[in-house]
């Protein structure tokens, strides 16, 4: 269930699953305190994604740009810290791909309710770019979009299903990525949408 999907690249299919339970009981207290929000691009688009953080830093975007930041702007507050469910789930999955040393400090909290989507795009604003990015596919499934270095190059569609966990790291880190919109459906645990949750070594 370990499947190298290119240099740098793992998918570690369910590997959410046996700890699922206590995964979806950490989302809704931290929702609780920094809510989903659409942000805006600084070309002023609004996301159709959703977004919220935990961790250390949380990554933003507004008509500055974007940037991680220690304190929730909507609250004012600092981000809520990682779940130690999540975290231990995001250490296993990048020691199982090679990184023993993973230490995020930041996990970017995304909802696509039916629609939403995400735009071919880099992962430019971490320093830390020998890290990977862990990221968990949570209630409906998606297809990944898995480009190359360039934003023209072609791309690769990867479904993913709630459980699924994906490394990427080394070569992968860079290429260019998206989500296609999520299709509407209605998932026995989150209802109608996907939550997918990024984590991240900034510095
Ligand atoms: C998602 N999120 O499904 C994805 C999962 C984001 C984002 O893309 O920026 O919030 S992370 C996918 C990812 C990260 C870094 C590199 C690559 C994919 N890649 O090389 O394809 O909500
Ligand atoms: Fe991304």
């Amino acid at each position: 269930w370990a499947e190298p999907l290119a240099p740098g690249a793992m998918v570690l299919r369910g590997l959410a699953l046996a700890t699922q339970h206590e995964i979806l009981a950490a989302l809704a207290p931290l929702i609780a305190r920094a809510p989903f929000r659409h942000l805006v691009t600084p070309g002023g688009h609004r996301m159709s994604v959703a977004m919220s953080n935990c961790g250390h830093l949380g990554w933003v975007s507004d008509a500055r740009g974007y940037r991680y930041s220690g304190i929730d702007p909507d609250s004012g507050l600092p981000w809520p810290a990682i779940p130690a469910p999540w975290l231990a789930l995001a250490l296993d999955a990048a020691r199982r791909a090679g990184f023993p040393d993973f230490d995020p400090q930041a996990c970017l909290i995304n909802r696509y309710q039916p629609g939403a989507r995400l735009t071919l795009h880099q992962d430019r604003n971490e320093h830390q770019l020998t890290q990977p990015i862990v990221s968990v596919s949570l209630g409906l499934p998606a297809v990944f979009l898995f480009g190359g270095d360039r934003r023209e190059d072609k791309t690769q569609r990867i479904p993913l299903a709630h459980g699924d966990v994906v490394v990427w790291g080394g070569p992968a880190r860079m290429r260019y990525h998206g989500v296609l919109p999520v299709k509407p459906g209605v998932h026995p645990l989150l209802g109608e949408c996907r939550v997918n949750l990024t984590f991240r070594q900034v510095t």
